[in-house]
């Protein structure tokens, strides 16, 4: 399982940065997609038309999901988008968030061109980047992350059941519809 490990792929798949912002208080979570760079091309017209999804995941579900908009025809998107996610102090030890870089197709199926995870069970940067959230409650911390091949795994799968109840209750806000890009 090594190549799940955030940061042992090569880096050509590109780099997203993203922003986390923690308040504590009101149990809100706030994930900026900024930029990416050095994406792949995907179309024939040697470009992409790339776009961001973000899963809120808990225990391996996806409870939460949001899209940036469509950026077209560029390998260095630049978004500035914002996304709330309701993670209360409770649960946020408990869930990790998948960012996928998808590029959109009028016609035909779209793309996964690279993602990324990040969150409290994972190792390296995006570890760190969550921890650095933590300590830094109302501010905004961004960091650059290389794209993988596949979504990483968490280091540690063995969740203990029952520890994301919060999480569970909020359930119904899953759309499980969305298969195409997984
Ligand atoms: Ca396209």
């Amino acid at each position: 399982m090594e190549q799940n490990l955030i940061g042992t792929e090569k880096f050509d798949l590109g780099e997203i940065m993203i922003s986390l912002c923690y308040l504590p208080t009101a149990g809100r979570l706030t994930l900026t997609i900024i930029k990416a760079r050095n994406l792949k091309a995907m179309d024939i017209t040697g470009s992409s038309d790339p776009y961001a999804k973000v899963s809120l995941m808990c225990e391996g579900k996806r409870i939460k999901k949001r899209k940036t908009s469509v950026k077209k025809c560029t390998l260095s998107p630049v978004y500035n988008e914002a996304m709330v996610f309701d993670v209360p102090r409770e649960n946020v030890d408990d869930i990790h968030m998948v960012i996928k870089v998808i590029d959109y197709d009028r016609i035909g199926c779209n793309e996964v061109m690279g993602c990324t995870a990040l969150g409290p069970m994972f190792v390296g940067l995006a570890r760190d980047h969550w921890f650095e959230m933590l300590e830094n409650p109302r501010k905004p911390v961004a960091q650059w992350y290389p794209l993988q091949e596949h979504v990483p795994m968490c280091a540690t799968s063995s969740i203990p059941v029952n520890k994301c109840k919060t999480c569970h209750s909020r359930q119904t806000t899953i759309d499980s519809s969305d298969g195409s890009t997984l």
